[in-house]
C-alpha cells in the first residue's frame, strides 16, 4: 500500500500515535511536506467528512481524526514556509452573544481547518463588534456564525447589519439547530446542517 494512502487510512481511523509516526518516518526521507499534507493529511479528513455527512462516523471519531490531522500538521509547520502552507481562505468564526454552546461549532472550526481554511475561532458569546473587528482585521472570506438557542439565533440579523454597516464585504454562513434554511435566506446568508457540508460549502464559496 502506499504510503500516503496508509497515512490516509490512520488520519480516517483516528489513529493519532501512528499519523505522527508515520509523518516522521516520511520528513527523514525528505518527503515534500506539502505532499505529505494535501495527499495523505487532506484526503483523509475529507474521508472523515463524508462518512459524517452519511452518518457512518459519529462526533467522537470525527474529533479523533481532527486531533490527528493537527498533531501531523503540528509536525509538518517547521518544515515549510508559513506561506507556502495551502490556506484557500480565511474565515472568522463564533457563537453568538448569550450562546454558550460550542461543541458544534468547534467541529466545524475543525473540519474548515483540514479543508485547508485559515480559522479565526471567537469562541462563544461573541457580541456583534469582536465579529466585526475580526472580520475586518483578518480581512474575512467568511463569517461564520453558530446559535443553538431558539432566543439567541435573531442575533446572527444584528452581526450581518454591523458587519454591513461597517463596510465589511464577506460571505456569511451560519448554523446550529435551531436554524432553517428560511431563515439564512431571511438575512443573507448561507445555511448548513453539519459541519462537513460547512466545510464544503465555504470551499465552494471561496472558489
Ligand atoms: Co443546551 N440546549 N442549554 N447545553 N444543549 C440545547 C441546544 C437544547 C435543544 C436542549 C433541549 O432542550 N432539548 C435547548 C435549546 C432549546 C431551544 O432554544 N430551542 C438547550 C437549552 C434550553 C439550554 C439552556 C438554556 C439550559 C438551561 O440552562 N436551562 C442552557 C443555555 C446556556 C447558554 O447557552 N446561555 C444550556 C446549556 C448547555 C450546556 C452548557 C450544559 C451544554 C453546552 C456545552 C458546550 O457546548 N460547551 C449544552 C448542551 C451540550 C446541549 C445539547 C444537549 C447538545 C448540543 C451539542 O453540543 N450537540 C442540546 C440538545 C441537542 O442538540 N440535542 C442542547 C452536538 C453538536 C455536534 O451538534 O451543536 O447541533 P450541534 O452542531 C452541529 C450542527 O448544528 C452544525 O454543525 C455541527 C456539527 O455537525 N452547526 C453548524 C453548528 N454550528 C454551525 C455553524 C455553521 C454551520 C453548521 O456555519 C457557521
Amino acid at each position: 500500500m502506499s504510503e500516503y494512502r496508509e497515512l490516509k487510512e490512520h488520519v480516517v481511523r483516528g489513529d493519532e500515535g501512528r499519523v505522527v509516526s508515520q509523518i516522521e518516518t516520511m520528513l527523514n526521507r525528505d518527503v515534500n511536506p506539502l505532499d505529505i499534507i494535501q495527499k495523505g493529511l487532506v484526503v483523509g479528513m475529507g474521508i472523515v467528512g463524508d462518512k459524517f455527512s452519511i452518518g457512518e462516523m459519529f462526533v467522537p471519531e470525527v474529533l479523533m481524526s481532527a486531533r490527528a490531522m493537527n498533531a501531523g500538521m503540528d509536525l509538518i509547520k517547521p518544515h515549510i514556509d508559513e506561506k507556502d502552507i495551502p490556506n484557500i481562505g480565511t474565515a472568522v468564526i463564533g457563537t453568538v452573544k448569550g450562546d454558550l454552546h460550542d461543541i458544534g461549532k468547534n467541529l466545524v472550526t475543525m473540519m474548515m481547518e483540514t479543508a485547508v481554511f485559515k480559522v479565526i475561532n471567537l469562541g462563544c458569546d461573541v457580541p456583534k463588534d469582536k465579529f466585526v473587528s475580526a472580520a475586518k482585521e483578518n480581512n474575512a472570506d467568511i463569517v461564520g456564525m453558530s446559535a443553538m438557542l431558539t432566543t439567541t439565533m435573531t442575533y446572527m440579523d444584528d452581526i450581518i447589519e454591523a458587519c454591513k454597516e461597517a463596510g465589511i464585504e464577506t460571505q456569511y454562513m451560519i448554523g446550529g439547530a435551531p436554524i432553517t434554511p428560511e431563515y439564512a435566506n431571511k438575512i443573507g446568508a448561507v445555511y448548513t446542517a453539519d459541519a462537513s457540508s460547512a466545510a464544503n460549502k465555504a470551499k465552494e464559496l471561496v472558489e
